[in-house]
């Protein structure tokens, strides 16, 4: 724990305590929260299950759209991803082994900003916890939402260095807990909508121990199956290949995978794969949901725990942002100020910008894999996509911007 709050009790006197704010999981969409609350003087409390060096380890997402990284500099939060983020302004498809350029930053006159999740984590924690003051729990076990729909809910859980249950009171609780938390699973099934999008196909995501191949993200669409290259840091390079839903990762040795991103990235003029060790290897089970709405009585969601974007298009991190700058501004808001108005829009104001991104993932998973589909008619329809995209600038620039994401200033 970082430090406690002054108006509560001794956290070790087993008494309950009460926090205006409690937020469960520390991703960027909890931390997030939790600066924004402490920035504006808010006690509040984050629980999270994994240990700190587990959180600022976890290797994940490494695209931020521009106005993402404003609305963390508006908040103090992006002081150590200026210095250090990669500012790309272009990505490159390959296919029918030709190289096009896609240079989005001279249609839009926006950027991508490469940073890895990690050390995004990491400033977020270090911000929350040593900076301002925030308390965290770490390696909390069992956490369970009480009386969501009354004025007082309370969050109990499990400590893990004494294995005691407390139990905390809190006006709001923020589940930020990720797509395998237990808020979301805390609402009552008849007062929420689940809508899901099963892509019906498998990626194997990788990190190699190597530097980066190309000089931007490259999207290989071949006969074979889609594979990506993600720049990452000039250390670590994040490829996928996609694979059969479900696939074991142990189907995929080293020479294999080597063997494949060279098949699926090859390209006239191209520059040879630089290998190295494979230091993360899984396959990813490629869905989308959202819930609807995000938020029930004194619970309000955020990022995967509302709604979750499979990489396909790098928004999930994203969208968890833009949802952690309205719910902070919205809390921070009310209990300031006792206005109402952010937290009432919040649900319907996240949504839009959710539906525009879910919207999206589809259209660009059917370009990525149309041509490996064994069906003609789809090959035929991602062509003529490619063709639009490259031909015509009107389609190129509304390409560009679902691809960066629309500006906002938040
Ligand atoms: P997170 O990051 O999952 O954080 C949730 C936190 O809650 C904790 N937790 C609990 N804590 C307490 N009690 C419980 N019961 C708990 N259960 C879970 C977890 O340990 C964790 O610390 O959710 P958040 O904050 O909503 O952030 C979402 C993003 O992490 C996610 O959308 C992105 O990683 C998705 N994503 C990408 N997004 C982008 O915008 N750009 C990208 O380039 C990008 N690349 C990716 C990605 C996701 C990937 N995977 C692993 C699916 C690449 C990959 C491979």
């Amino acid at each position: 724990m970082a430090s406690a709050s002054p108006h509560s009790p001794d956290p070790d006197s087993g008494a309950p305590r009460h926090f205006p704010v409690v937020v469960v999981g520390a991703g960027p969409a909890g931390l997030t929260v939790g600066n924004i609350l402490r920035a504006a003087s808010v006690e509040c409390l984050v629980l999270e299950s994994e240990t700190r060096e587990f959180i600022e380890q976890r290797p994940r997402a490494g695209v931020l759209e521009e106005w993402a990284m404003r609305g963390l500099q508006r908040r103090g939060l992006a002081d150590r991803l200026l210095e250090r983020a990669q500012v790309h302004s272009e990505c490159e498809f390959r296919f029918a082994g030709e190289r096009y350029r896609f240079g989005y930053s001279e249609l839009t006159g926006h950027h991508h900003f490469v940073y890895p999740q990690p050390l995004l984590v990491t400033d977020l924690v270090r911000e929350y916890a040593d900076v301002r003051g925030g308390d965290i729990r770490f390696g909390v076990r069992e956490v369970r939402l009480h009386g969501l729909d009354t004025d007082r809910p309370s969050v109990s859980y499990t400590r893990p260095e004494t294995g005691r249950r407390d139990v905390v009171h809190a006006d709001f609780v923020a589940g930020c807990d990720g797509a395998r938390g237990v808020t979301r699973a805390s609402l009552p099934p008849e007062r929420v909508h689940v809508s899901r999008h099963d892509y019906g196909i498998g990626w194997l995501a990788l990190l190699a121990e190597a530097p980066p191949s190309n000089d931007c993200v490259v999207f290989g669409i071949h006969p074979d199956g889609f594979a990506g290259h993600m720049v990452r840091s000039p250390e670590v390079t994040r490829y996928y290949l996609e694979c059969p839903p479900g696939d074991d990762p142990d189907n995929w040795p080293h020479e294999r995978v080597w063997a494949e991103l060279r098949q699926r990235l090859a390209a006239a003029g191209a520059p040879p794969l630089t290998e190295g060790r494979l230091i993360e290897k899984r396959v990813l089970d490629m869905h989308n949901y959202v819930v609807e709405p995000m938020r029930f009585g004194r619970l309000f969601l955020a990022g995967d725990a509302a709604h979750l974007a499979a990489p396909i298009a790098a928004k999930g991190m994203n969208l968890a942002l833009r949802d952690a700058f309205l719910l902070g501004d919205g809390l921070a808001a009310y209990v300031t100020k006792g206005e109402t108005g952010g937290l009432n829009r919040y649900s319907e104001a996240c949504l839009g910008r959710v539906w525009d991104y879910q919207e999206f993932s589809p259209w660009l998973c059917e370009v990525y894999h149309g041509t490996s589909s064994g069906d003609p008619y789809r090959a035929g329809t991602t062509r003529a996509r490619l063709r639009r995209v490259f031909g015509s600038p009107a389609a190129a620039t509304a390409f560009a911007e679902q691809y960066l994401g629309k500006d906002s200033a938040l």
